[in-house]
């Protein structure tokens, strides 16, 4: 369904060229890129006490020795173990009622769980994970945040761009290989669908940059409302909310939590025993809100930002943006006690009825108790909302060509507006290069490439980039005067990009940018009315979705997607007739499906 849009107002604009930039190409080596690896940094890293070597295996005081070969020092952009084993997963999407903090709700849950099971492989390794649809009135799909699909875009699970949506009752089976390790999460991009429960967390085992003695696993915090989003969304963008979109009801930490006025619900208890290292995987799966974390009288040691390595660094709060992770080293080192873990949702970019959310880690033999106010500090109610970017130092140093000047046709506008369908209905948008992105659900950019067809529909706001192995750099503006002023998580899906820069204000090529091993991730925070500078190198052929991570922002249409290398998808993905049965049996659902796509599709 299309709609005819009269735009109300619209935005200050860029003088914007018809080309695509100009890239650097690099020599190709067994088909893999040839990266600008400089020398690893293992000098700054002093907890270990083996270097990582081909006979160094890991364990608790050689965290970055990994075997055969593979360690910390690897780059895995450009080299991977594949140890040949596959590892198999069940999800099935189900439609049921939970009251996690003590208010039943609606909740798709998977297996019945939420967050849904934690998915776990070791570098390497092939997961194949079937994914069965039990919801009545909606499709799913399921996307592995992070994971590079590496010449498997068809497996990125982004419905409208890399399939179709998973009709209900049906199932399909998503196959790749774990070419990273880290933490990561896995959720559904059919709309909103991810806030109202289909989420969970992915581990893919590996080496680490420092030492610790247990793995404490994955430590999910996200927003939650008691509303559906469903219910949510169709009102924030007809401007039911003219102030933006309703705070969240509360915050849930490993999905729990009390409830705001303390009267249902119980708080995520960690226990840890005094002396040990713990390693603790924190992401951020939230819908809106962004937050700044801290345990009581410990501090982080940080060792990953998404799933790139990074030299630890030590910090007493960590800001995470949605869809952002950071392991950090915990080191139970206090007196014997309990202790709050703080989750504080930044004035300048949360807004939620929890305050300060809560959660508590004990020291085993302490760990029925709630902690005391004596070790009880005052959390930062502040409104940083920016990565800490300086402290972001990739382990593994890998240098962007900086002999490049941005032109003005790779500068994409983060615009906002208002706009009037033919109803005189009011319509907010976000846009991004002013088009808000909305996917055809029954005809994803796959099925154009497949069918040889790039007749592309504005509204998929598609990108080429048809060179192999070329660097492409790409500065993400906040218009100041037009849209609100608030920050932006910005993901990309394929890769690991590079963060040249961000900052406030207009970027006009005078600013100092980073090329020498800047950070690497998967999600970075556009400062509100300012810029974010990134680059990847076009080395994975398929359509890779670059989105806000915020549920209601990429709703209203804040994405692009960039094509890579249309031709080898066709010839190298191996898209076979699963894919194409998919499509079939949506078409054939959303032929009378009652609900249609209100949204981005995505
Ligand atoms: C979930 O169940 C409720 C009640 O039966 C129904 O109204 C709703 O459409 C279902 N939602 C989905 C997505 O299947
Ligand atoms: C998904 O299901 C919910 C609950 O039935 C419904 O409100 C919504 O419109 C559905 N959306 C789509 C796009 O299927
Ligand atoms: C998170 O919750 C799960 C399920 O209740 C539990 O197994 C896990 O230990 C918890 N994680 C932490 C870090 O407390
Ligand atoms: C999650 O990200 C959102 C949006 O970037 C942010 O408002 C919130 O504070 C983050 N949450 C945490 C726990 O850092
Ligand atoms: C408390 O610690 C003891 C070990 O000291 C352990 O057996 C018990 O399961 C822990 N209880 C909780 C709620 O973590
Ligand atoms: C502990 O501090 C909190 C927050 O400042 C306060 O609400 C609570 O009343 C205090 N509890 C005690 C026992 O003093
Ligand atoms: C830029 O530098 C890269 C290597 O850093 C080199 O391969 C390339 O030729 C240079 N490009 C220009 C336009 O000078
Ligand atoms: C698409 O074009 C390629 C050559 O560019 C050709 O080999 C292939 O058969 C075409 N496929 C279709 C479906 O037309
Ligand atoms: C190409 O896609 C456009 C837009 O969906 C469609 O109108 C057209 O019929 C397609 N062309 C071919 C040859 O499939
Ligand atoms: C941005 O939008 C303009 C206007 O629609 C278009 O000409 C330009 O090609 C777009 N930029 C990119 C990189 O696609
Ligand atoms: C570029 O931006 C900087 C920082 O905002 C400003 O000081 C400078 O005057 C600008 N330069 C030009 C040529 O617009
Ligand atoms: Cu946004």
């Amino acid at each position: 369904m299309q709609l005819f849009l009269t735009l109300v107002f619209f935005l200050l604009s860029h003088a914007l060229g018809a080309f695509i930039p100009k890239a650097e190409l690099l020599q190709i080596d067994n088909h893999l890129m040839r990266r600008q690896v400089s020398t690893t940094s293992t000098s700054s890293v002093t907890t270990t006490t083996k270097k990582p070597d081909s006979q160094c295996t890991n364990g608790p005081l050689t965290r970055q020795c990994w075997g055969n070969g593979f360690s910390i020092a690897t780059n895995y952009d450009s080299t991977w173990p594949n140890t040949g084993k596959v590892v198999q997963y069940h999800l099935e999407v189900t439609n049921t009622t939970m009251a996690l903090d003590g208010v039943p709700r609606r909740v798709y849950a998977i297996n019945g769980q939420y967050p849904g099971p934690t998915i776990r492989a070791s570098w390497g390794d092939t997961l194949q994970i079937t994914v069965k649809n039990s919801l009545t009135t909606n499709g799913t799909s399921m996307h592995w945040h992070g994971l590079r699909q590496w010449h498997s875009n068809h497996m990125d699970g982004t419905n409208g761009i890399t399939e179709c949506p998973l009709a209900p009752g049906q199932s399909r089976t998503y196959t790749f290989l774990c070419t990273q390790f880290g933490t990561t999460w896995y959720h559904s991009h059919y709309s909103d669908q991810y806030s109202d429960g289909v989420v969970g967390t992915l581990i893919i085992d590996g080496p680490a940059t420092s030492n610790y003695d247990i793995d404490l696993g994955t430590f999910p915090i996200n927003d939650w409302y008691y509303r559906p989003a469903f219910e949510l969304a169709p009102l924030i963008k007809t401007g039911g909310f003219p102030r933006g979109p309703p705070p969240g009801d509360n915050i849930l930490i490993n999905g729990t939590n009390v409830k705001v006025d303390g009267t249902t619900g119980s708080y995520s208890r960690t226990t840890l025993t005094k002396g040990k290292k713990y390693r603790l995987r924190l992401i951020n799966t939230s819908t809106n809100d962004n937050f700044k974390v801290g345990l009581d009288s410990h501090t982080f040691t940080v060792i990953t930002a998404d799933f790139v390595p990074i030299v630890p660094y030590t910090t007493q709060w960590l800001f995470l943006g949605i869809g952002q992770r950071y392991d950090v080293i915990i080191s139970a080192n206090q007196p014997v006690g309990s202790y709050w873990f703080h989750v504080v949702p930044q004035a300048g970019c949360s807004s939620n009825q929890n305050p300060n959310a809560l959660a508590i880690f004990s020291y085993a033999s302490d760990n029925s108790t709630t902690p005391s106010n004596a070790t009880r500090s005052n959390a930062p109610a502040g409104a940083d909302c920016s990565d800490p970017n300086k402290n972001l130092v990739p382990y593994v140093k890998l240098d962007v060509p900086d002999n490049y000047t941005i032109p003005q046709q790779s500068y994409l506008d983060v615009g906002f507006a208002i706009v009037q369908n033919q109803a005189q209905q009011t319509l907010f948008q976000w846009n991004l290069n002013f088009t808000a992105i909305q996917v055809p659900w029954g005809k994803p950019t796959l099925q154009y490439v497949l069918d040889n067809n790039s007749s592309y529909t504005p509204n998929m706001n598609l990108i080429s980039l048809p060179n192999a192995n070329a660097w492409s750099y790409w500065v993400i503006q906040a218009v100041s005067t037009v849209a609100p002023p608030l920050p932006h998580p910005i993901h990309l899906h394929g890769h690991d990009f590079y963060v040249l820069g961000a900052d406030a204000g207009i970027f006009n090529n005078s600013q100092t940018l980073n090329y020498k091993n800047p950070p690497r991730r998967d999600v970075a925070m556009l400062p509100a009315s300012g810029y974010l500078v990134l680059a990847f190198i076009t080395d994975n052929p398929g359509a890779w979705l670059m989105h806000c991570h915020i549920a209601w922002h990429v709703g209203l249409g804040l994405g692009a997607q960039f094509l890579e290398e249309p031709d080898l998808i066709r010839t190298t993905l191996g898209i076979g007739q699963d894919w194409k049965q998919e499509c079939a049996q949506w078409n054939s659902y959303s032929a009378t499906a009652i609900y249609a796509e209100e949204d981005s599709g995505l």
